[in-house]
This record gives C-alpha cells, structure tokens and sequence, in this order.
C-alpha cells in the first residue's frame, strides 16, 4: 500500500488576485505554467548551457547519506567545478546534488535569463537558489527553515515533488531539532507496520515539467524524486506575518544553533535519542501502541 496522494492543482496562468485568493491565502500548493514563459531560461537553461556559461564555478554537492556522528546535517560532501559535476550526472551519478546553491552570488551572468515574477509575492532578490540532481536521486521529506513562500521554476527533465501539508506534522515522524520526517521512511513504499501514523497522510503530487513552476506554501512538507537529469531554482518570499516570522526565527536562532551544539556534543547518541523520540512521540500522540 502507499501512501494517499491527490494531484496539485495545475493552471496554465493564473491572475496576481487569483493566485493570491485561492492559494496563497489558503495556503495552498499550484503549478503554474507560463510564469516562465518570456524568460530567456525557458529557452536556454539546460545542463549544456550550464556548462559553456558557468562550467568553470565551484559547486558544494551534498550527499544522500544519513549524517551520522558529528556530521552536520548539512554539511557538504565534496566540491567541484560545474561542468564535472554535470558530467557525472551524465554518466549516471544520483548521490551527489546541488543543494540551495546561491546563483546570483556564484554564478551572476545568470541573471540576465529570468525575472522576479509579479503574483503578488514580496519575493527577496538576493536569494534565487538552484537545485540540481541526476535520474533517481531524491531529496528526503523536509519543510524549508525559514518557513518561506517558494515558488520553484522547474528546468531540464521530469521530477516528481510530493507534498504534505504543516497540519499533517503529526503524522511524519519529525525527528526532533530538525526540519525533517525519519531518514529510514521510504516514502515511495512505506512500511506501515513500522510507522503507522503514515496511514493518514494525504500527500499531494505533481511531476514538474520544464519551466513549471511550483508554488510551495510556508512550512509545507516536500519529498522530491529526480526521474531525469534536472534542476530547479526556487525564488523565495520571507514570513511577513507575525507568527509564521516568529517561527522562522525560532528555528534559525534557537534549533538549529541548539542542535548544531548538541550533535558536536553528544554525537551519535545524540542522533539516535532523536530518531527514537521521532518514532515515540509519534505513537504517544496518536495513542497507538
Ligand atoms: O528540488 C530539490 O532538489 C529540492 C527542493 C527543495 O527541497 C526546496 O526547494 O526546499
């Protein structure tokens, strides 16, 4: 059995008060399809042109190990030039990726290719971020730390991105000091005697074609499986409302300072105290047994 998944609403285009009605204000994820349509990227981005443009920058790339001891959590695994990096995606890499790499900082001649889209979001122009990976590589479930709206602009090929909303955290075994459900939870074939909370998601799903561009509401919870060669750059509006910029707070300045202390610390047994705490307040909460 799988999880329960419901497809994301998908617009072809969408008006600024439309947007800001029925999603936005809902919180409520879309794909929209022609943000992207007179950016020069729609045309151009591939990971080819990466290559010629900007094939020479240094890259951090992360891998999709469980960080383990005194690793932090995020870490990068290794760095390299852009264009051996896309060669090894090429040649079939899908451990490695390119995670919240800031483009304007590394790589500002890309600038000239997109633009800041009007649909009513204050979206910060300082941080357009790109993600890259290769077929089968996948991004564990995770919400974002600064509890950001996101709209992720899709290029290349296919990926599918599954999403559960912050009113389901109850059921995602959230490993506590984190922003992310248990390492071990294959969400693509969940083990419901082992974690049955899952039961009583319902996800939402959508494949991402090239420039798609996927409205991620604050908070909300995102699983991400690369079916191609691909890559996303998400632009990101900062919490306005008192409570949701409070909570961006409380988790830059107090868990993740705290849990970059105690893993340093502690270690390994740090670790391991919270994924058991993941898998045991889970249960209390939902009274199973
Ligand atoms: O698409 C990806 O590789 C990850 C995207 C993501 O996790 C994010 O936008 O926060």
């Amino acid at each position: 059995m799988a999880i329960q998944c419901f497809p994301v609403d998908r617009v072809a285009s969408i008006s600024k008060d439309d947007f800001l009605r029925q999603y936005k204000k809902s919180a409520k994820p879309l794909v929209i399809e022609d943000l992207t349509q007179n950016w020069p990227a729609r045309e151009k981005w591939s990971v080819d042109y990466f290559k010629s443009t900007v094939g020479d920058t240094m890259v951090p790339l992360y891998d999709s190990e469980r960080s383990t001891d005194k690793k932090h959590q995020h870490a990068a695994a290794v760095t390299m030039p852009f264009k051996e990096y896309i060669s090894l995606l090429q040649a079939g890499e899908k451990n490695l990726r390119m995670f919240f790499f800031n483009l304007l900082a590394a790589t500002p001649v890309l600038r000239k290719d997109f633009e800041f889209p009007d649909i009513g979001l204050k979206l910060f122009k300082k941080l357009p971020v790109l993600f890259m990976a290769g077929k089968g590589a996948r991004v564990q479930m995770h919400f974002d730390i600064d509890m950001a709206d996101i709209l992720l602009c899709h290029f290349g090929g296919k990926k599918r991105v599954t999403l559960v909303s912050p009113e389901q955290t109850r059921y995602l075994y959230r490993v506590p000091f984190s922003f992310s459900s248990l390492f071990d939870i294959d969400y693509d074939k969940p083990n419901f005697e082992k974690y049955p909370a899952l039961k009583n998601i319902r996800a939402e799903v959508v494949e991402l074609n090239h420039g798609d561009v996927l409205y991620i509401p604050p908070g909300y919870w995102h699983y991400v499986q690369y079916d191609e060669i691909s890559f996303s750059m998400s632009l990101r509006a900062f919490p306005r409302q008192p409570r949701t910029l409070a909570r961006m707070l409380y988790n830059l300045l107090m868990i993740r300072p705290i849990e970059g202390l105690m893993r340093r610390l502690v270690g390994q047994p740090w670790n391991d105290r919270n994924e058991r705490r993941a898998i045991s307040k889970t249960h209390r909460r939902l009274g199973i047994t």
